[in-house]
């Protein structure tokens, strides 16, 4: 534990919702707790990580939560920084700009630290051709930061995955009264044995009316729930304003929202899960269930190659015929196309999908989690 290079500094600055903080947040943690490290995490925007871990308080200019020093990146990180502050690696989250007094501090360190652009998720190939690419400082010559991607390939570097997460699960899916439990505390009640348990999680424009009112219509009880958001919004606008509710053969739950690891353990209770973005995405296949991804649009539609590039991966070794569903439908519920249509024959394909996404979680599961390779990145690679 702890390895030659103990002290990290994790840099976040929030784009916007809640993936970049979730997914720095997770490997601060994984870091801190696994690999004995000694992590800072530095946010600008600690009102998003106080959704994800409501004991933070977003008031605080540093704070310790879960053996993370958590601290705010304000002003403050603008004033010259001392050599002996800057720590043995540092990594900046989706290219969010190390500050630039921090930097100049870095230079002067000797030695240099290590430098790390952690990048975002994507199942494409060029992925594998561009992680642990150094890439030279233009105004800093001493440094250099290396790309490190994550993906689900071995040669990335791989996914987010906290020890034991796996054993948790099974655990929790295998134990009926862990389950009862938790739906008595999130809403109050007890789905029916018979239910489809649904969760939803979408960006603005996703056509929610139109799987509700497919949902409506399904031949036995759908329990949804829908944890506060633009997905709970358009839920209880179906439901004639109210936070809970039937129609159809829907009974409906908008919740509050999870703290991060009690929206694992909905993911692990459902059947079916709505996901969206990078970390909500990732933790839908560690929960070894279907569900359909909402990919993060963006204006130069490169969000489709990225749709495409997982799908293709997914889907490989499929049943076609459900594999044809499955991609049909995502694609529909991405182009914000009505979704009642494929509905009938997507549900229907679940129950055999549901092996699928168990054989895919133990798959990627076989490879080292991300912050391990991280860490024998920085450790071993690197030296
Ligand atoms: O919030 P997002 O849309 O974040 C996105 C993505 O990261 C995207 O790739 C990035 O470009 C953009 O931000 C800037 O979706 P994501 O990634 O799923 O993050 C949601 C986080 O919120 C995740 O850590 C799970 C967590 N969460 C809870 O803790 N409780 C909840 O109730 C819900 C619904 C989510």
């Amino acid at each position: 534990m702890g390895g030659p290079h103990e002290r990290w500094d994790i840099f976040c600055r929030v784009v916007d919702n809640y993936g970049d903080v979730g997914v720095a947040w997770r490997l601060a943690r994984c870091l801190a707790r696994e690999h004995g490290k000694r992590v800072r995490l530095i946010l600008d925007d600690l009102t998003v990580l106080a959704r994800l871990r409501p004991e933070t308080d977003p008031a605080r200019e540093a704070q310790r939560v879960d053996g993370v020093d958590v601290r705010r990146w304000d002003e403050g990180w603008n004033d010259a920084v001392p050599a002996g502050e800057v720590a043995d690696v540092v990594v900046e989250t989706f290219g969010c700009d190390t500050p630039e007094p921090y930097v100049r501090a870095m230079a002067e360190r000797a030695p240099h630290p290590r430098w790390i652009n952690l990048e975002y998720l994507s199942a494409e190939e060029w992925v594998e051709g561009s992680h642990a690419l150094p890439s030279p400082h233009p105004r800093y010559a001493p440094l250099t930061r290396h790309f490190f991607f994550p993906g689900f390939t071995a040669r990335t570097g791989g996914l987010l995955r906290e020890r034991g997460l796996l054993e948790r699960r099974d655990a929790f899916q295998a134990d009926r009264a862990a389950q009862a439990a938790f739906w008595r505390a999130l809403t109050g009640a007890q789905p029916p044995d018979a239910a489809l348990k649904v969760s939803l999680f979408g960006y603005a424009g996703a056509p929610y009316g139109s799987l509700l009112e497919a949902m409506a219509h399904h031949a036995g009880p759908v329990w949804l729930v829908v944890p506060e958001g633009v997905a709970a919004g358009a839920v209880s606008a179906w439901l004639q304003g109210k936070a809970r509710g039937e129609r159809g053969a829907v009974e409906a739950f908008t919740v509050p929202f999870l703290d991060q690891d009690s929206y694992d353990e909905l993911l692990w209770a459902c059947d079916l899960n709505f996901v969206r973005g990078e970390d909500s995405f990732v933790r839908a296949q560690w929960a070894a269930r279907p569900f359909v991804w909402h990919v993060y649009p963006t204006d130069d539609a490169a969000h489709w190659v990225k749709l495409g590039a997982f799908l293709a991966r997914y889907t490989a070794g499929m049943d076609r015929a459900h594999a044809a569903r499955l991609a049909g439908f995502w694609e529909a519920w991405n182009r914000e196309e009505p979704v009642a249509r494929a509905w009938p024959a997507f549900e229907a394909a679940l129950a055999s999908m549901a092996p699928h996404a168990e054989d895919w979680a133990a798959r990627l599961a076989a490879r080292p989690d991300l912050a391990t390779r991280l860490a024998d990145f920085v450790d071993n690679v690197l030296n």
